[in-house]
């Protein structure tokens, strides 16, 4: 027998009225904007807070989501203190610095590069995927060519740190899969933004996990895996181990979850206890996740204790903690 819940979800009707039900009066994205969450801009960890004021820069003029999540994310990427974004990133195991990106707007565009090396602003190389291909990503080698197509200029990132980091690694580490004791460093930057016309973006970068395997690709290039973009609902974004992202398809997960009504944060902690109910050994592994929905509504969540995320509402820059599984 076909429940009524399972015959509003079969109907397109039914899902119009459960999405505009939640979501979408115009009573509330009234109220979101005089909270002031419109414009706002969310971005993973510590770092996240000169990211976000980039990317503020761009909102506060009214400009477009896109652009200020593209900006934002590259003060990151050329900062050779954030170890594990763009330039100062660890290396892999051979010492080859591999950077993994991706970008994607309000109309559901996406681009996406992967296995990319010695550019220094790989979600730049990302946005013109999206914009100058009919395609959605690419890698290595042809990803390098068609950057230097793009005008972007080849540069060594490994810094004197990252190698001297590498090199002490290299007298103890083990050719086996990582874990978070041995391999504590989760720090891609994500970034969500709305703008001032209540359009969405989000972007990913990341020299993904120190001393993977040559060729490893994480979740971070991956759409819908580290992030995803729903104009209609909202946007979500993850750092963390990779492979549990993509295994669960995260950020897609959250987004939908958003659209059954969940809000932002309950929709991250669906998306952890997804990655918990399916890997006995979750409690070896960290994953945060962030989302935003169209309103300006923000939460999080993450596997363990210590997930940090930045927030700026134009008033505010703030670093918030987010609400782990093992609190
Ligand atoms: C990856 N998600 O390559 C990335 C790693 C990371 O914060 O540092 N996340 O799997």
């Amino acid at each position: 027998m076909t429940t009524r819940r399972q015959f509003l979800i079969q109907t397109g009707a039914g899902l119009a009225a459960l999405s505009a039900g939640k979501l979408s009066s115009a009573k509330e994205l009234a109220s979101a904007k005089e909270e002031g969450k419109r414009p706002l801009v969310i971005s993973t960890w510590k770092h996240g807070l000169a990211s976000n004021e980039q990317a503020w820069k761009i909102l506060a003029k009214g400009g477009r989501a896109l652009d200020a999540v593209e900006s934002g994310v590259q003060v990151a990427e050329a900062d050779p203190e954030v170890t594990s974004v763009g330039y100062g990133g660890g290396p892999d195991r051979e010492g080859h610095v591999t950077l993994d990106s991706c970008i994607m707007d309000e109309k559901g565009n996406a681009g996406s590069v992967a296995f990319l090396q010695n550019f220094m602003h790989p979600v730049a190389v990302a946005r013109k995927v999206m914009e100058e291909t009919p395609h959605v990503m690419i890698v290595g080698e042809g990803a390098r060519r068609f950057a230097l197509d793009q005008g972007f200029k080849e540069q060594d990132l490994l810094t004197d740190q990252a190698r001297k980091n590498w090199q002490q690694w290299l007298k103890t580490g083990k050719y086996k899969p990582w874990s978070p004791a041995s391999n504590p460093t989760h720090d891609t930057i994500s970034m969500l933004a709305v703008d001032q016309a209540g359009d969405l973006s989000g972007s990913c970068t990341t020299s993904g996990l120190a001393y993977k395997m040559h060729g490893r690709v994480g979740d971070s290039p991956i759409i819908g895996a580290a992030l995803f973009v729903d104009n209609e609902v909202g946007s979500a974004c993850a750092t963390g181990v990779g492979e549990e992202v993509m295994k669960t398809v995260g950020s897609f997960l959250i987004v939908e979850l958003m659209r059954q009504g969940l809000s932002p944060t309950e929709a991250c902690k669906e998306g952890v206890q997804r990655i918990i109910r399916k890997n006995p050994n979750w409690r070896d592994v960290q994953v945060g996740y962030l989302a935003m929905d169209r309103l300006g509504r923000v939460g999080a969540f993450a596997i363990h204790t210590g997930f940090q995320y930045a927030v700026h509402d134009g008033q505010n820059n703030v670093l918030m903690d987010s609400a782990g599984y093992t609190d």
